[in-house]
């Protein structure tokens, strides 16, 4: 399992040149309109581009989808990482501890036959193809995986509960991480983190459990320059 410890360097660093553009734009347009007590209390009204668009909020977690890209979390779900604390609470948002709960050594008897986070079919995202190779039907599926930039060694983590996965004897299955949630199979992804934005390569560490099974681990690399969610 990867040790390495989270930085957070890119988000924040991203967080502060933003709040630093934010301060900038303020000042520009105090200075520009020559009557600065009557324009900053007109400010927030002024603001370009604000429209009913960028207030949305997908995922009802507080925060704008907008406000969600520029700090690099999930508008499709109010945990990002899996955690159970809110985005807008968590002081990590896109790290968490692996919360699998298992005991067991059995091995499961699964083999993952195509891993992939780029090239894919559709828009690029996580998808896993795998097959049971035992004589149990498995199901109570879920994943924590890391991804780590290559260079800057900047970590994320997630974990998330498969709901509704089932995969029985002999049966191959391929789930997506894609946010297309109300489909069977997928589940939720960020895209606003390191996955869309590094453009480093990224060490994807990931741990597959089923109830009563040994997790297993496997790795998947994505290529420098490929930060694009879509080819
Ligand atoms: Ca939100
Ligand atoms: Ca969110
Ligand atoms: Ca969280
Ligand atoms: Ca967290």
């Amino acid at each position: 399992m990867n040790k390495k410890i989270n930085t957070g360097k890119t988000w924040k660093t991203t967080f502060t040149v933003a709040f630093i553009l934010s301060l900038s734009a303020f000042a520009l347009a105090g200075c520009s309109s020559g009557n600065s007590s009557s324009t900053a209390a007109t400010l927030p009204a002024v603001t370009s581009g604000t429209n009913t668009k960028s207030s949305t909020d997908t995922d009802g977690d507080g925060m704008p989808d907008s406000v969600e890209k520029t700090y690099g979390t999930n508008p499709y779900t109010s945990d990002s990482d899996g955690d159970g604390v809110n985005d807008k609470q968590d002081k990590e948002p896109l790290k968490t501890e692996n919360l699998m709960k298992e005991t067991s050594t059995a091995p499961l008897e699964v083999t993952v036959t195509d891993a992939k986070v780029e090239d894919n079919a559709t828009a690029d995202h996580l998808e896993i193809t795998m097959t049971n190779n035992g004589n149990t039907d498995l199901n109570n599926f879920d994943i924590y995986y890391t991804m780590t930039d290559k260079v800057d060694k900047t970590l994320e983590s997630y974990y998330q509960v498969l709901n509704g996965l089932t995969l029985n004897a002999g049966e191959t299955k391929t789930i997506h991480f894609d946010n297309k949630v109300s489909e069977a199979g997928h589940y939720y992804m960020n895209m606003n983190g390191l996955y869309g934005n590094s453009k480093n390569g990224l060490t994807f560490d990931i741990q597959l459990h089923a109830k009563d099974f040994q997790p297993m681990t496997f790795q998947i690399e994505k290529a420098k320059g490929t930060a694009e969610v879509a080819d």
